[in-house]
């Protein structure tokens, strides 16, 4: 009973991990208008689903930004001083590698304050809930992992 867990544990986690980098996307920040001031990332943000693997590109004038991951006080102070990362070279690529919130600034002086900002939720991965929008694999991942909830692929798991 042990081992047939296991094995219908990794079926499910590679299954799992199929889907999500099948469907994974790349969101460009702030779409046709990119990483810059004047924009409100929240409602960029609002509506859209992240999930892990997905990927954020910040495209902005070299020097001019920065795209400056801090913590959630970095974000809500706009506070650079504590920076996990940092760059300024115009285009910048950011996967999305496990659930929970990240945050951006900007670190030029007065561009945070003034609202140039990002904080991005990443979904957990996993069934997705109804109504959630994510790319066309994960409805059947749904259906796998139910299939495996009812025993119909214990055969799958053992062949
Ligand atoms: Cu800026």
């Amino acid at each position: 009973m042990m081992i047939m867990a296991n094995k219908l544990y990794l079926v499910a986690v590679l299954v799992a991990s199929y889907a999500a980098l099948s469907s994974a996307r790349t969101f460009t920040v702030g779409d046709d208008q990119g990483w810059m001031s004047g924009i409100d990332y929240t409602d960029w943000t609002s509506g859209k689903t992240f999930a892990v693997g997905d990927k954020l590109l910040f495209s902005y004038g070299s020097q001019y930004h920065t795209v400056t991951e801090v913590s959630k006080s970095g974000y809500y102070t706009c506070s650079g001083s504590n920076a996990l990362s940092d760059d300024s070279s115009g285009w910048t690529v950011v996967t999305l590698t496990a659930p929970g919130t990240r945050y951006f600034i900007c670190n030029i002086p007065g561009l945070c304050s003034s609202g140039m900002k990002l904080s991005v939720t990443v979904a957990e991965s996993g069934p997705v809930p109804s109504g959630a929008t994510r790319g066309t694999l994960v409805p059947a991942m749904g259906s796998v992992v139910v299939a495996v909830a009812t025993g119909a692929l214990v055969k799958l798991a053992l062949f």
